[in-house]
């Protein structure tokens, strides 16, 4: 495997000099952030995150992410001219080296969690998702906010985002993303470039928006769209196994055996018995996921692919990016480390 790490560029407060002395630490994760969502990345800024990295001993090989923007997801007018633009920045980045763009499909909100900072018994605080805090919350109605939302959005954007969704539908969503992956993955193929899509995250619909990646049967008809290694997964551990239907060591095995995972994030959740979830430290006994079991899979079956560490507690004082600090992301790295070199020697 090829360990990585995100990195937010310039203004991260983890710097790439502290991400290189993790052991074994190899390739940066990370995007242009100066341009919004639809358009071309500018050369000179790839170069300048190429250059950083190489300057401070790491790899610049893994996007994360080219977001894919609302109009491709909802088929609206300017999908094929957004379209056009995100072949372009996939050539781009393949110019740089870049051998792996993940992305997601998830309508207006990305990932959500109902807070950001829960506090933790040992004073750790983490990302939770506490289902009860989002019953009752109706964004047609009432002005909301949940952490980690893209603030950009006013109030009445939601609104219209909200209805164009819920009339376009699940069955509606994936036209979109079957058209979107038959037009992007011919352009990856020619670049050497793999895509990996990231599941939804949580793996359900909230507030009625269709979210489609999020079972073995959504896995298996979007890699049936386009059959080749350009359309490949991002296994995200935490994401997928946030609910007890997805048996993460066997979507691993499967999709690992059929080399269609170009890309894991490993991290850890404890489901809750009321069905929601708190992201918590790395290590099997941690949560409610067997990541012994999960990278075993993976060695088994011929992985070989980019891992990083998703998402970490924030502890030892540290503040800056939920989910994204330094210290549990490298403990995070180190226990991946073991878990790799075990299952490789006993393979
Ligand atoms: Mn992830």
């Amino acid at each position: 495997m090829k360990l990585g790490f995100r990195w937010y560029g310039e203004s991260d407060p983890v710097s790439l000099d502290s991400i290189r002395q993790i052991p074994n630490m190899r390739s940066v994760v990370s995007a242009v952030y100066d341009v919004p969502p639809g358009e071309i990345w500018p050369l000179e800024s790839i170069e300048r995150v190429k250059l950083a990295c190489e300057k401070a001993g790491l790899v610049f090989d893994v996007v994360e992410s080219i977001p894919v923007h609302e109009e491709i997801k909802l088929g609206g007018k300017n999908a094929s001219k957004l379209i056009d633009n995100y072949k372009e920045n996939i050539r781009r980045v393949a110019k740089f080296g870049i051998k792996c763009v993940t992305y997601n499909f998830m309508p207006v909100f990305d990932w959500t969690r109902t807070s950001l900072d829960h506090r933790h018994p040992d004073g750790s605080t983490s990302l939770v998702l506490y289902p009860d805090e989002l019953a009752g919350l109706d964004p047609q109605h009432d002005d909301i906010s949940l952490p980690g939302w893209d603030a950009s959005y006013s109030q009445s954007e939601v609104r219209r985002l909200l209805d164009a969704y819920g009339e376009l539908g699940e069955s509606g969503l994936w036209q979109n993303l079957e058209h979107f992956l038959r037009e992007i993955v011919p352009t990856a193929e020619e670049c050497g470039v793999r895509l990996a899509i990231h599941p939804d995250d949580p793996p359900y619909s909230i507030f009625g928006l269709p979210r489609i990646v999020r079972d073995e049967a959504a896995l298996d008809r979007l890699l049936g769209v386009v059959d080749s290694p350009a359309n490949s997964l991002c296994l995200c551990t935490g994401s997928l196994g946030c609910v007890p239907t997805n048996n993460v060591p066997k979507l691993a095995e499967k999709y690992a055996k059929r080399d269609r995972i170009a890309f894991v994030h490993l991290r850890n959740v404890q489901i809750l018995p009321n069905g929601g979830f708190e992201e918590r430290a790395h290590l099997s006994d941690a949560g409610s996921l067997d990541m012994f079991a999960i990278v075993k899979a993976l060695v088994d079956n011929g992985f070989d692919g980019y891992v990083r560490p998703d998402h970490g507690r924030m502890i030892w004082g540290e503040t800056g990016r939920a989910g994204y600090g330094l210290f549990d992301r490298a403990l995070g790295a180190a226990y991946i480390n073991g878990l790799f070199e075990a299952c490789e020697k006993m393979h």
